[in-house]
């Protein structure tokens, strides 16, 4: 199984700025322990960033034709972002959403997400751990919802 995992603007200061919210850990170990934890659980993890809104589209149609599902961080632009929204919704591969806060918790504007509905489900809050419980709702395989 082959996973990309997504992360929008500026994720690129994690462990930089704002220990407080975003915790003490870089991108760089971020993406390493993931693909490793990945690995662990028999996932390819394939694992980008960028700060334009044109390449992360282009990484969600790569991911339509190249994976099996993506685990994406939209960051701001989960907020408004209709053409990453309209990008999800356009390929055929499950996609789950996680924010390393809690945005319930934080101001108003981040209580919207516009890409969570074409989502399998949001992660939030749970640091970056809710990268991993992503990693584990791929592994378990079933997008059932349970009622
Ligand atoms: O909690 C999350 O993961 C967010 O997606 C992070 C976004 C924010 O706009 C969303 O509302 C919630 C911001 C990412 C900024 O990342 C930084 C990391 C370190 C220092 C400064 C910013």
């Amino acid at each position: 199984m082959n996973i990309y995992l997504l992360n929008g603007p500026n994720l690129n200061r994690l462990g930089m700025r704002e220990p407080d919210v975003y915790g003490r850990t870089t991108l760089g170990t971020l993406e390493k322990g993931l693909i490793s934890f990945a690995g662990s659980l028999g996932i390819q993890l394939t694992a980008k960033q960028s700060n334009h809104e044109g390449d992360i589209i282009d990484w969600i149609h790569e991911a339509g034709e190249k994976a099996d599902g993506i685990i994406i961080n939209p960051a701001a632009f989960t907020h408004y972002s209709y053409a990453i929204r309209d990008a999800i919704a356009s390929v055929d591969i499950p996609a789950v959403e996680v924010h390393i806060s809690n945005v319930h918790k934080r101001e108003s504007f981040r209580h919207v997400s516009v890409t969570a509905a074409v989502c399998e489900g949001q992660i939030t809050g749970f640091g970056t751990d809710g990268y991993r419980l992503a990693l584990h709702y791929f592994k378990g395989g079933d997008t059932d919802v349970q009622t």
